[in-house]
């Protein structure tokens, strides 16, 4: 048995298979972590979901902001982008029990695994932890949001008011809504921040492209360290799997941009990687 951390998947099912062939995965006995943006901008999200639904028992799946902006689409709070390619998934005749699925996921993750090194404990978000969050403070925000996601009366007003990159920082001022935004912002969109955890969500590219005054956010102390404590984040695909840092894993290889699928094996730390078939 192992488990596998998975990377941004995005409607890349055939590409999703294939990785799944490589490393001999068999659901009676392994553990996918997707790190969230199972879907949208890539070929396949209907049978990308359809897949992972089936097999969903042998999964842990923390939401991206993709997966969040289908619910938000899904349910009619927002009109799609241009570039979405989520109509054959909304078009789906389960379309609500996927939904029901997707809701039902949180936006953190985490669980002791017996290493080859040792016991470790894996915390998997589909962003990363911002540098001034606690233990405490990152389980208290995520719950918040998968409160939230499953509560009727506050379900619609929190999932319209996700978008935007305000506020970016917490101050004592901020209402429910507001921060939840600026937390959902943390777990499923942060890339540039500063140590107190004011954030830059414009610039996209490789850590060392960092806005003047911010860093990437893994290239700060972090309060959540601790011992024995391994980070898995996706979103950031410019990355290329790269953070110099052996207990955050950046596992986006960026299959949608033409580039690879990864998967990491979190008893041993080895990569296994799946080339875009389509470019
Ligand atoms: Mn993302």
């Amino acid at each position: 048995m192992a488990n596998y951390a998975i990377g941004d998947v995005q409607g890349c099912f055939l590409e999703l298979k294939g990785l799944l062939d490589l490393i001999n995965f068999d659901p009676s006995h392994d553990r996918l972590w997707f790190v969230g943006d199972l879907i949208n901008r890539g070929p396949d999200s209907l049978r990308t979901i359809e897949f992972i639904y089936e097999i969903k028992d042998s999964c842990h799946v923390v939401l991206g902001n993709h997966d969040m902006h289908f619910l938000a689409i899904a349910d009619g709070l927002r009109k799609p982008f241009k570039k979405d390619t989520l109509n054959e998934l909304l078009e789906s005749k389960n379309l609500n029990q996927y939904k029901k699925w997707l809701k039902g996921q949180s936006l953190l993750y985490y669980e002791d695994i017996q290493c080859q090194e040792g016991n470790k404990t894996y915390l998997m978000s589909h962003a990363g932890i911002p540098p001034h969050w606690s233990w405490q403070e990152a389980l208290e925000a995520a719950n918040e949001i998968k409160e939230a996601l499953n509560d009727e009366n506050l379900y619609s007003e929190y999932l319209m008011n996700i978008y935007g990159n305000l506020p970016n920082q917490t101050h004592p001022g901020l209402n429910r809504i507001e921060r939840m935004r600026l937390n959902t912002n943390y777990l499923t969109r942060m890339r540039f921040c500063k140590i107190d955890g004011e954030l830059e969500l414009d610039t996209k590219g490789i850590s060392s492209n960092e806005p003047e005054g911010f860093k990437a956010w893994f290239k700060h102390p972090l309060k959540i360290e601790r011992e024995n404590l391994h980070l898995i984040f996706g979103h950031w695909a410019a990355l290329g799997g790269k953070t110099d840092n052996e207990k955050i894993t950046a596992i986006d290889t960026g299959c949608v941009w033409g580039y690879k699928l990864s998967a990491y094996r979190l008893e041993d730390s080895k990569v296994f990687s799946y080339d875009r078939i389509t470019k």
